[in-house]
């Protein structure tokens, strides 16, 4: 061996040796992304099986990254899942997080800890662009002024959004807390009590619906659409529903490019599949779905085109994705649009029972992967992990003391370098908490019906105790109650060590 051989060989040991224990010791600042889907169930990606539908790009980054089989939401509709992932506490310690109208205030505290705020402290740009429906001022807001308390008062730099849901006025976007396009002589009034004298309704004027109501979402009619509760004026600033993933995607592109030196913090709550489902006419039928469908492959396309924003500015490889949703599917959630008629043979809530809204684990069990190229290997793992602990994971990859009691500091299992996930979970739906340890599940009894009618989705409601092994009983057909009261047992004195004993036992369900 030649000595300058040797001496290359040597310096490339330094070197990598030098690497190696710095990526250890030194916090990595990539840019973070979380994509977060609406209603989409753990059976609507093709990688998890789906058929009718494909989802290419969501099938690319999963299976180029870390897939967990054991991803959850802590909740089984939208506002708690969010608050939870935004602030790393159960969304059960705060009254307020259930599904909230437009007009509801801002929920999480102004001097509360997210991640976007978290993340700050360690000189990231923050944005979100996409739903929020977490509340905005303190009441009574007047959407005519700045908007406010809202994302930007909570650690957001910059937020585009719209304010609830698709479905529930005001149908407007609002950016760094202004109402967009809007017309001063042309004020914005909203009221979820009653309608504004002369405007018309979904209740009573059929004629005007290009989209008709099922259950709820019989009040303003906004492009056609029903909508939940009353708004009048603001007719420029209306959002175009069928122009709305571009709408975000393009905000994402921009926001992107111009803040590619970063380090940046990106939460992209996008609003597919949630009703009102209007994907883009291009969409229209690729999907043997109906709208349901075509929506969820619009939303895989903007993956794909978030994916090559980044690769054309030259920070893929400097970028940690991180996809799921904020609660399991819903075929017919209030209007209709062929979901269900449409549905055939597919599994929305892939193996499990139940779907939105429900206790049975549909409700939370959600697609979840990470993906940074070229530092997370593929792989997949059956740890359990929730999006309660991203606000506890991320500062722990970020080199930040942050932490919560509820969030878990899993980063390495996010990275696919441990298998180490968390042994239990508080699940939540609708006011209703159940506790997950293990393969082990355990629901408390509730009053209210089995089944809601309209939604026809399983909620878990039964007036005994009910317990599942999963590692056996994926489906959750054979409650093990009465033949395991040890195990009943045991389960119920940890669900109470953390939840409490006032666990929602008369708690009524939010489900009209
Ligand atoms: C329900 C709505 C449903 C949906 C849901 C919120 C009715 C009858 N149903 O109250 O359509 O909007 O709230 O969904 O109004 S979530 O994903 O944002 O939690
Ligand atoms: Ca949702």
């Amino acid at each position: 061996m030649s000595i300058k051989f040797k001496f290359t060989a040597f310096v490339l040991f330094l070197t990598l040796g030098f690497v190696s224990c710095n990526e250890k010791e030194v916090p990595q600042k990539p840019n973070i992304i979380i994509v977060y889907l609406d209603d989409l169930g753990f059976g609507d990606v093709s990688y998890n099986g789906a058929k009718k539908l494909k989802t290419p790009h969501m099938d690319a980054m999963a299976l180029g990254g870390m897939r967990f089989n054991n991803g959850y939401a802590t909740s089984a509709t939208c506002t708690p899942s969010r608050y939870a992932l935004l602030t790393g506490v159960y969304p059960w310690r705060e009254k307020r997080a259930k599904i909230l109208p437009g007009t509801a205030p801002l929920i999480i505290g102004t001097d509360q800890m997210t991640i976007p705020s978290m993340l700050k402290q360690q000189g990231y740009q923050t944005a979100i662009i996409g739903k929020w429906h977490l509340g905005l001022g303190n009441g009574n807001v007047n959407w005519n002024q700045l908007v406010s308390p809202g994302p930007n008062e909570v650690g957001f730099d910059y937020s585009y959004i719209l304010a609830a849901t698709q479905d529930r006025v005001p149908t407007v976007y609002i950016e760094d807390g202004k109402v967009v396009g809007l017309d001063p002589n042309d004020p914005i009034e909203v009221s979820y009590k009653k309608n504004f004298e002369g405007e018309p309704t979904g209740l009573d004027n059929p004629e005007l619906l290009t989209m008709k109501w099922h259950h709820g979402h019989n009040s303003s009619i906004v492009n056609g659409i029903p909508r939940i509760g009353f708004m009048k004026g603001g007719e420029a600033a209306k959002w175009s529903d069928i122009d709305m993933a571009d709408h975000f995607l393009n905000g994402v592109k921009k926001y992107i490019k111009d803040h590619k030196e970063g380090p940046f913090f990106l939460y992209y709550p996008m609003q597919q599949p949630h009703v009102p489902r209007t994907p883009h006419p291009r969409f229209e039928g690729l999907s043997e779905l109906g709208p349901r469908g075509d929506a969820i492959v619009e939303a895989d396309w903007c993956l794909g085109e978030l994916k090559k924003t980044l690769e054309a500015e030259g920070i893929l490889e400097n970028t940690l994705i991180i996809f799921s949703s904020d609660n399991g599917p819903v075929l017919n959630d209030g209007y209709y649009d062929d979901a269900d008629v449409k549905n055939g043979d597919h599994t929305p809530w892939g193996p499990f029972r139940g779907g939105k809204y429900s206790l049975f684990e549909a409700g939370t069990h959600v697609p979840f992967f990470t993906y940074w190229k070229g530092k997370i290997q593929p792989g997949v793992s059956d740890a359990m992990v929730s999006q309660l602990d991203l606000l506890s994971s991320l500062a722990q990859l970020v080199g930040s003391d942050v932490r919560t009691d509820d969030s878990l500091p899993l980063m390495d299992l996010l990275m696919g370098k441990s298998d180490q996930g968390r042994d239990e979970l508080v699940i939540e739906a609708t006011s209703r908490t159940a506790y997950k340890k293990g393969d082990w599940v355990m629901i408390p009894p509730y009053k209210g019906p089995a089944s809601n009618d309209n939604v026809k989705i399983e909620l878990g409601n039964d007036s005994d105790f009910q317990l599942y092994n999963l590692a056996e009983d994926i489906g959750q057909q054979n409650n093990l109650a009465e033949s395991q009261p040890e195990k009943l047992q045991e389960l119920l004195t940890a669900f109470e060590a953390i939840r409490g004993d006032g666990y929602g036992k008369t708690e009524k369900l939010e489900l009209k």
